[in-house]
């Protein structure tokens, strides 16, 4: 047999390309050098970053999926876990920025939008020049948004848009948002419209207060009768599995994303056992100590490994969204808990924002609920089984 590499259990670095090892070197060389030094101070002072966008769109985090010909690398969906996973070893905000840029507003434009739409919106978003925002909650209808009650209205040449959406990541600063909205011209189905920043009737306030994700921008956009023009619908998608296919790759992302986040606390609790004595021997030589360890490692290898087989199968494109319901629920839901973990085997300093810990412990509450709420991803598996609908 060989010998056993504790902190890559299964040698997923062996069943990676070697451009998809560097360009997951590259996301953490980035996120090391560039996010690492902000974040304590960003967290705590709830710091908005839009100057974070360009440099994203710099070291090539943005978009990696889409096509060089609208600026995208052209990288594979196993690349772009790599890199969620290496934003969020630092801050799940920080990859809530990065995932929401690349799946919920390149995405849909790229998959749904005219040529002109792509040529318009896509070089500035992959480079990130340009901001984007994806709104499909609203304050009445969050786990079911086929309640949503934003409206599109035919006029001549266009439509008028009106409603409100809410808990929308990057909203405040976004200089593009797509929006989803039920039209009547289109028999009440669900259809995304492009809507620009300055526009007469838009506001997007910031929600302040947030006890979780601080260092990313969240805010509401308020729609009072905002006129568009027939160009800015996007042409090719009717109904809900339009802002379902965008949510599809980022629930994705964020299984690979919510495992760096547990890989940081896992180290870090290691290191601190390693460290600490306590009863005259460090606090790692307790059988109570390892076994959670052993806990958050197998945990961790598990859920890597599972992210893994489903980022290829989306690449071979022969994925199935149960599946990604299958790894955001299990790893968010795992994350969590190993957060929980390592801030207790921290002592009292497991609450200080030195450790960053609890920090992620509080932003993996919100990954746990948004793109689909744990409980939501349990009902979807349960009606993949069952045949039955239990959401009501
Ligand atoms: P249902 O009847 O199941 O489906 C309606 C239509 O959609 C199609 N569809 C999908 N298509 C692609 N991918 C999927 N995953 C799809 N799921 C469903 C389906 O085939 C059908 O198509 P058609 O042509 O027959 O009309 O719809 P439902 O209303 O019963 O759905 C129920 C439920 C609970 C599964 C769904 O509403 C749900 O997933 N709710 C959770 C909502 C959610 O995840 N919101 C996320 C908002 S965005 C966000 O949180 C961003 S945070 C990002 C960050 O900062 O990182
Ligand atoms: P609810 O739907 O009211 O759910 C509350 C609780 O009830 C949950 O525990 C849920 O599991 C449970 N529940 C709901 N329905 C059922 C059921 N049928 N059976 C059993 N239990 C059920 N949205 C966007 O559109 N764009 C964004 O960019 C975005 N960014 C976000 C950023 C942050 C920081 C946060 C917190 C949220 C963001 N969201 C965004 C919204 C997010 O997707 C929603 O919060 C999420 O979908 C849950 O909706 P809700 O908050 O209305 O909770």
């Amino acid at each position: 047999f060989i010998s056993f590499t504790w902190d890559d259990p299964f040698l997923l670095d062996d069943q990676l390309t070697e451009e998809e090892r560097l360009i997951r070197d590259s996301a953490h060389g980035f996120a090391q050098s560039t996010l690492q030094p902000r974040v304590i101070d960003a967290y705590r002072e709830e710091v908005d970053a839009p100057e974070l966008f360009p440099m994203m769109g710099e070291a090539g985090l943005l978009g990696v999926t889409l096509s060089e010909d609208y600026g995208g690398a052209g990288a594979n969906y196993v690349s772009y876990g790599l890199i969620a996973r290496e934003v969020e070893r630092v801050d799940s905000g920080y990859r809530s920025m990065m995932s929401v840029q690349s799946s919920l507003v390149i995405h849909p434009i790229n998959s749904f939008g005219s040529e002109e739409q792509k040529r318009k919106y896509l070089p500035g978003l992959t480079a990130g020049t340009l901001i984007g925002c994806f709104g499909l909650t609203e304050p009445d209808a969050g786990s079911d948004p086929a309640g949503m009650k934003t409206t599109a209205k035919k006029t001549d040449g266009g439509y008028v848009i009106s409603g409100a959406k809410t808990w929308i990541s990057n909203a405040p600063f976004a200089d593009v948002f797509v929006v989803w909205a039920k039209s009547e011209a289109h028999g009440g189905a669900i259809r995304g419209f492009i809507l620009e920043k300055g526009m007469k009737g838009l506001e997007a306030p910031k929600i302040k207060g947030k006890l979780s994700l601080r260092a990313s921008t969240t805010g509401m956009i308020q729609m009072d009768e905002i006129e568009v023009g027939e160009e800015q619908l996007l042409p090719d998608v009717q109904g809900l599995k339009g802002p379902f296919s965008c949510l599809n790759r980022a629930r994705y992302g964020i299984s690979w994303g919510s495992m760096g986040a547990a890989e940081f606390c896992w180290h870090a609790a290691r290191q601190y056992g390693l460290d600490r004595k306590q009863f005259d021997r460090p606090l790692a030589a307790t059988q109570l100590y390892q076994k959670k360890l052993a806990d958050m490692q197998t945990e961790i290898a598990l859920g890597l490994q599972a992210s893994l087989r489903v980022g290829r199968l989306m690449d071979e494109g022969r994925f199935a969204p149960e599946m990604i319901s299958i790894v955001k629920r299990n790893n968010c839901g795992k994350a969590l808990d190993i957060a929980r973990q390592a801030r207790d085997m921290h002592g009292g300093n497991g609450i200080s924002e030195e450790y960053q810990v609890m920090r992620h412990m509080v932003n993996l509450e919100t990954v746990n609920t948004y793109e689909g709420a744990h409980d939501v991803h349990a009902l979807i598996l349960g009606r993949a089984q069952t045949g039955i609908q239990a959401f009501f």
